[in-house]
């Protein structure tokens, strides 16, 4: 490899990506694939630790391949691939298991604590350690940067910590990773409820807008999307949390800035404004759409395919040196 620094980031097939996906993951790797070494993976083993249907499981894998080609991430640039295509990263989480993770420091992730709620001891094993899975990820390549949204940055951390354990342990086996947040949609929240995150597997369709829904549903959702009090078009992130969504989801859409969208919704209202943003949406989705649909099921599993191979060397070679320090085969 290059002396380019090597990025990695995945997303889970575990529902429709959004368009808070897009903005706060998939655009920021699309800019970087010139400057780094880039690996973008289906996190498939992460999908089940929840309950998955194993046929929209399939689907969704491909589905996702298709959204990062859609996206603008390039097979030629990037390595694509599927994580369970490559063993090497359930070896490791194991490992990892063993020498690196501790229980309190999983007790402390707030995701497991919002996803587990009232019922952490029912839960499987595997939504608790899922962020051992991700260190794994992240650190079989040597990654320096994880492009995420602003919720993963608390597992980048947790695999720095696990890669600094072991390698004290013994020796320097890992890169020590950065989590790389953006400055503006890092966190995308409900399209009903400013203070929850837009997620793929939330329950109430309303909230989100899928990179794969109708544009005309998309418009919708929009037009009916809560609003706060007041009148005024301005980004006030604490008064009107509702406002200061829409407005970042249209400058990341559109390119216009925040300043600039004020500017021009001086003296109007939500209802002009929903209605600008309303087509901002649909013409994007539109685009992108039109680009998804012109990839085949052949293309994207042959970029798996070509992925896996790519990955699986670097991970094996990786693998060959923890078993070897660990005192295994
Ligand atoms: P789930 O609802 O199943 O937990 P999710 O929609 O949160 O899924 P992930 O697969 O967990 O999606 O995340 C993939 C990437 O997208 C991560 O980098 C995450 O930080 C980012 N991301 C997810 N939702 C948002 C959002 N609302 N705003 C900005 N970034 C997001
Ligand atoms: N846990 C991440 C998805 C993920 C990931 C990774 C992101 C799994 N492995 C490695 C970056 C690097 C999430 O977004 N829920």
């Amino acid at each position: 490899m290059t002396s380019k620094k090597t990025i990695f980031s995945g997303i889970k097939p575990s529902g429709d990506l959004t368009i808070g996906n897009y903005i706060g993951a998939i655009s920021q790797w699309v800019t970087m694939q010139d400057e780094y070494n880039c690996i973008f993976s289906v996190v498939d083993y992460h999908a089940i630790t929840v309950k998955q249907n194993p046929t929209d499981l399939r689907r969704r894998i491909l589905d996702i391949t298709k959204i990062y080609l859609a996206s603008g991430i390039n097979s030629k640039k990037s390595i694509i691939f599927q994580q369970s295509a490559v063993p090497a990263h359930t070896e490791l989480a194991w490992v990892l298991n063993c020498c690196g993770a501790y229980m309190a420091d999983l007790k402390k992730m707030t995701q497991f604590k919002d996803k587990a709620g009232d019922k952490q001891d029912s839960v499987s094993v595997g939504l608790f350690d899922y962020p051992v899975l991700m260190a794994a990820d992240i650190i079989l390549y040597d990654t320096q940067i994880v492009p995420v949204g602003d919720d993963q940055k608390q597992h980048v951390e947790l695999a720095r910590d696990i890669a600094k354990r072991f390698n004290n342990q013994y020796g320097p086996v890992f890169t020590i990773p950065e989590a790389m947040v953006k400055k503006e949609g890092a966190r995308i929240m409900s399209l009903n409820d400013p203070s929850k995150k837009m997620a793929k597997s939330d329950e109430n369709p309303a909230g989100a807008i899928a990179l794969l829904d109708e544009p005309e549903i998309a418009r919708k959702k929009i037009m009916k999307a809560v609003t706060d009090s007041g009148s005024e078009i301005i980004y006030d992130q604490k008064n009107k949390p509702a406002l200061a969504n829409l407005l970042t989801i249209h400058s990341s859409l559109s390119g216009e800035s925040i300043k600039s969208l004020e500017k021009k919704f001086t003296g109007k209202g939500y209802g002009d404004f929903k209605k600008e943003l309303a087509e901002v949406v649909a013409v994007f989705l539109i685009d992108f759409q039109k680009k998804f649909n012109k990839i085949s099921d052949v293309d994207a599993k042959k970029i798996l395919e070509k992925g896996r191979k790519q990955a699986t060397k670097i991970a094996e070679e990786k693998m060959g040196k923890v078993r070897g320090v660990v005192g295994v085969r």
